[in-house]
């Protein structure tokens, strides 16, 4: 590539998730899902909020695919709610679900937007959860139910399909940390759940194929490149630990070598439980790696050795507005890594994006010069990684809009359109007129 071009037919896109923009949470038939449960508990959620509204796009889709259009972009990344197409998760389909989802394709592909569609983006409907959600086997079969319904529906038009968005999230972070939906801290739990995502992602590859011709068939998983903070032998350790619980665990499965033997030494009796076929059924070749990144994790442990409290330090060179390290060359050494050890065929950048306190400016505009900063020097990097060989395919910006950040309500934006949460206005900040200008040339171009 010169003069900071991006290959021919380069994706240039946007990422949303369900429970994030649509609100309407009781609307057409729509059943609970996990993350309604957690916002109704007292506490969970930094702000108090719910998903309603949101973002409100269940009705206000349409304006979302208008500051696409308005940037120019090819590409889209949504994610489907489950509960919204099967209440409560195994039995009868709510058609006006399905029919929610149908005019948002046919929308996005009247404008020539590419629908990339993730399956399952957190919202278990909380009726399985009841029954044990993703720690009972029984949840993997409703979700490869789940995935025939709605690639049935849409797999004439959907051609992009995503099974899972960060497995580790929906694991580790919301069965261990506690942190996130269903809020559960049981580390065997964490690392049963984990494997029955697994499962379920290599049960859908082929239930995809079959319904949908062509299909490109991938997984959206989030790295977190581990760096040693000094040279000394216990942060050594630690990184090596970090690296293989946090990305191998998830990532060599899926590429066909089982689960990193260190790891899973190391976490003893935790261990899941692991069926016959299984590690063969999660090693369903895929068509593309989705890649989710924002930043690295600096490992520091003060103590050293088996049993210490693992400190994980971010250096304070730089950081968003919401404390996370500001450093690009991580996503260059975890492409290359990628690349050089694997052999997918090829690569997005799923998400990459950063929080900054916005506000709309006296002149009705929002500035946010660190934004397009962050992503310039992103942007910079992913060109660097293709220039070395990476097949990587496309780029999406999380987010489109401000939009319902997670245990952070709204109080955490990320959008390139600015939402005011009490009218619904989306205003483009100088980022998404920025990231429009980008996607129009198809090459990094300097903030005007
Ligand atoms: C994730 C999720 C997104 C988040 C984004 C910012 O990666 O955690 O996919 O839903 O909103 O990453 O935290």
């Amino acid at each position: 590539m010169t003069d900071n071009r991006f290959p021919k037919g380069f994706i240039w896109g946007t990422a949303t998730a369900s429970f994030q923009i649509e609100g309407a949470t009781r609307e057409d038939g729509r059943g609970e899902s996990i993350w309604d449960r957690f916002c109704a508990t007292p506490g969970k959620i930094v702000t108090g909020e719910t998903g309603d509204p949101a973002c409100d796009s269940y009705h206000r889709y349409p304006e979302d695919i208008a500051l696409m259009k308005a940037m120019s972009l090819n590409g889209y990344r949504f994610s489907i709610a489950w509960p919204r197409v099967i209440p409560d998760g195994d039995g009868k389909v709510c058609q006006a679900g399905l029919d929610y989802y149908d005019r948002v394709v046919d929308a996005l592909l009247r404008e020539n937007i590419e629908p990339f569609v993730t399956l399952y983006h957190w919202d278990l409907p909380q009726a399985l959860q009841d029954r044990g959600g993703w720690g009972n086997r029984a949840t993997v079969d409703a979700y490869a139910r789940y995935v025939d319904i709605v690639v049935s529906r849409l797999g004439d038009r959907v051609k992009y399909w995503m099974t899972h968005n960060e497995p580790w999230c929906v694991s580790i972070l919301s069965h261990e940390l506690g942190e996130h939906a269903p809020g559960l801290k049981d580390r065997k739990l964490a690392l049963q759940v984990a494997h029955h995502l697994l499962v379920s992602h290599g049960l859908a590859v082929p239930i995809i194929r079959q319904h949908c011709k062509d299909a490109q068939v991938g997984i959206v998983l989030n790295f977190s490149p581990a760096y040693p903070a000094t040279d000394s032998l216990a942060d050594q350790i630690l990184t090596r630990q970090h690296h293989a619980r946090f990305n191998l665990w998830f990532l060599d499965p899926i590429a066909g070598r089982g689960y990193p033997q260190d790891a899973w030494e190391g976490y003893g009796a935790d261990v899941p439980s692991v069926q016959p076929d299984d590690m063969q059924i999660i090693a369903a070749p895929i068509d593309f790696l989705g890649v989710n990144f924002y930043s690295r994790a600096v490992c520091h442990d003060p103590a050293g050795g088996e049993g210490s409290r693992v400190l994980n330090v971010r250096s304070k060179t730089e950081a968003t507005d919401r404390d996370w390290e500001i450093y690009p060359q991580a996503l260059y050494d975890l492409l290359i890594w990628i690349h050089n050890g694997y052999n997918f065929r090829d690569i997005y950048i799923t998400e990459n994006g950063a929080s900054y306190n916005d506000v709309i400016s006296p002149d009705g505009k929002v500035h946010d010069p660190k934004r397009i900063d962050y992503l310039k020097r992103h942007l910079a990097i992913a060109l660097r990684a293709i220039e070395a060989g990476v097949p990587l395919r496309g780029y999406f910006c999380w987010s489109l809009m401000d939009n319902f950040e997670w245990a952070m309500g709204t109080s955490s934006r990320f959008g390139l359109a600015y939402t005011d949460f009490t009218t619904q206005k989306r205003i483009l900040k100088d980022s998404g007129l920025w990231f429009g200008e980008v996607a129009r040339a198809n090459a990094l171009i300097d903030h005007p």
